[in-house]
């Protein structure tokens, strides 16, 4: 009996922070006192089921005590869309928030800040912030570079209030918006400038390299229209990048685009400027992509160490280029190869091109 009213007592929920053993929920119908969030432990058998809780989670909430306002996490919904770092679930966009100076737009960092966000499968949006600080030709010829990228960037000042109501009423949509960014670029001041009642802490940026001081700790959902939620989130600076090099082309939406409108010569081109790669190179994030495609070949050639018996590939000279062994599935055919097959000219000579047991 004392179970059944128990399980009545359940409510459902949104989880809005996380702190390190607990866990605010909001609550999705009042409690009996108007009681809008609980402050929540978990049970202990989803801890140890593996299951983790994170911001953005919908949740079961049990044995709730009003009058202390709190209660227990005992099982989490399963979560649409998850970005990764920071760990945020059910999220709609992703704001990627950057300053036009203090600090510095760091064009690498920028982009692999864009694909984070390309990866986990939401809306992806471009914020230059503090554009007071730019002369207005130069902030323009940003918006301009990366309307090339496939952006629709906004440019705002939390000092001039410029662009502000722009980009409230773009955020005032139903779902969650995550900002995203370095520390220091303003994403606490913006959230302060369209949700004023917050009075979110923010911090002035310090040092030579004007870096921010990592002032918002954990992420924090706050409403922001009906339906409308938006999340602070702690600033950092190196974004990672997929495991997989060859799904890093899908997360340049101007290189996608190119893809879609035709097809490499290679079926398993890593695009790097080869003849009869249909990128080409003459796109202005050609080299930051040739960054970060480096970067994902060595985190797989260090994973490939790192396991035991896989008789240590190396690097492999490619022209100009080292790139390690891939995977059979990773690989693009040797020049060789090729011109061997083109000669065939045969249904099994594109076989050979294309090794990929799924094809
Ligand atoms: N010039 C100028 N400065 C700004 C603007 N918005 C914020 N700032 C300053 O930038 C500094 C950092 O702001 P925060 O809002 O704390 O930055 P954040 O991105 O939340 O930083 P973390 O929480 O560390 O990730 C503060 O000193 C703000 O006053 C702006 O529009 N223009
Ligand atoms: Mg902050
Ligand atoms: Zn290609």
């Amino acid at each position: 009996m004392t179970w059944l009213l128990m399980e009545a007592e359940s409510r459902r929920g949104q989880v809005v922070s996380l702190l390190a053993n607990f866990c605010w929920v909001a609550l999705e119908k009042l409690g009996p006192q108007g009681q809008e969030r609980l402050l929540c432990t978990r049970r202990t058998r989803l801890g140890k089921s593996g299951q983790t809780i994170c911001a953005g989670d919908w949740v079961t909430v049990e044995s709730p005590d009003w009058p202390g306002a709190r209660g227990v996490v005992a099982a989490v919904e399963p979560r649409g869309v998850l970005l990764e770092r920071p760990p945020v679930a059910n999220v709609t966009r992703v704001v990627v928030v950057v300053a036009v100076a203090e600090p510095p737009i760091d064009s690498l960092q920028l982009t692999r800040f864009l694909v984070t966000a390309e990866a986990c499968g939401a809306a992806v949006e471009l914020v230059f912030a503090k554009a007071d600080l730019l002369p207005a030709a130069e902030l323009e010829a940003w918006l301009e570079r990366a309307r090339g990228w496939g952006y629709e960037p906004m440019a705002l000042s939390c000092f001039s209030g410029q662009g502000v109501a722009a980009l409230q009423t773009r955020l005032s949509r139903p779902g969650l918006a995550v900002l995203c960014g370095p520390s220091g670029v303003g994403k606490s001041s913006l959230i302060n400038a369209m949700v004023p009642d917050l009075a979110l802490r923010i911090g002035a940026v310090s040092g030579r390299l004007q870096r921010g001081r990592h002032t918002t700790r954990h992420v924090e959902l706050f409403p922001l229209a009906d339906g409308a939620l938006l999340a602070d989130t702690p600033g950092f600076n190196r974004p990672d990048l997929p495991a997989d090099p060859a799904a890093l082309a899908a997360l340049f939406p101007e290189l996608r685009q190119r893809l879609q409108a035709g097809a490499c010569r290679f079926k398993n081109c890593l695009h790097q400027g080869d003849p009869g790669c249909v990128a080409g190179v003459d796109w202005d994030r050609y080299s930051l992509y040739q960054s970060c495609l480096a970067a994902v070949l060595a985190q797989v050639e260090r994973e490939r160490e790192r396991q035991p018996g896989s008789g240590a590939a190396g690097l492999k000279q490619r022209g100009h280029r080292h790139e390690p062994r891939l995977e059979e599935r990773l690989r693009q055919p040797s020049r060789k190869r090729l011109r061997q097959s083109e000669a065939r000219e045969t249904d099994q000579a594109a076989d050979a091109l294309n090794p990929d047991p799924e094809d």
